[in-house]
């Protein structure tokens, strides 16, 4: 079962996070942060990977740390389930409109953690919500992922097109990443013989 669960506690945040690989894109996101929530349904919709967070975390200061360790939590959880990476098909790449805004995420479960970040939004805020915190999230994912995620955005204009483009390509180029490759069946996809 390519299953994980995951919680983590520190005195900023408490965070629970469960993943399936194989769902379907079945989600329940309460992280207190509602345009996060957003974009949590978003990656979990569109790469078909059933996913519940809870979050508690000190909004009272930001969303900066809810966020961050939102992304540390479901690196783990994704990097768990995944196992030792048998059958899978490693790569991932997606270019996606959404209005104005074009992004192309391409992705390597690759256990070496490698993030770029080629985004750039209009403006600080979407409605509450730090825009920058799009970029923390997608680092913590990368690195406690174990993921080499490259993020670029091609055109854009609208804050909010930009960000959900950026958590919509990524889901996609995970979908592909993280399914079973039937050509594969138990092999590891990498001449090291290991991932
Ligand atoms: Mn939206």
């Amino acid at each position: 079962m390519r299953k994980a669960s995951i919680a983590r506690n520190t005195a900023e945040t408490e965070i629970e996070v469960s993943v399936d690989l194989d769902g379907s894109g079945a989600y329940d996101m309460q992280t207190g942060v509602g345009f996060f929530d957003h974009m949590l349904d978003q990656l979990s919709r569109h790469s078909l990977i059933d996913m519940t967070v809870r979050a508690k975390g000190d909004t009272h200061i930001d969303d900066h740390h809810t966020v961050e360790d939102t992304g540390i939590a479901l690196g783990q959880a994704l990097s768990r389930a995944l196992g030792d990476k048998r059958g899978i098909r490693r790569y991932g790449a997606c270019l996606l409109a959404m209005d104005d805004a074009q992004i192309r995420c391409a992705l390597d479960l690759s256990a070496r953690p490698f993030f770029i970040w080629n985004v750039e939004i209009p403006t600080q805020k979407i409605g509450t919500f730090d825009t920058e915190l799009a970029r923390e999230f997608f680092q913590a994912l990368s690195t406690h992922g174990g993921i080499t995620l490259h993020i670029d955005m091609l055109h854009g204009f609208n804050s909010h097109h930009i960000v959900e483009a950026t958590f919509k390509a990524v889901a996609r180029a995970l979908r592909e990443a993280v399914e079973p490759d039937p050509r594969k069946l138990d092999a590891i996809p990498s001449t090291k013989g290991a991932l």
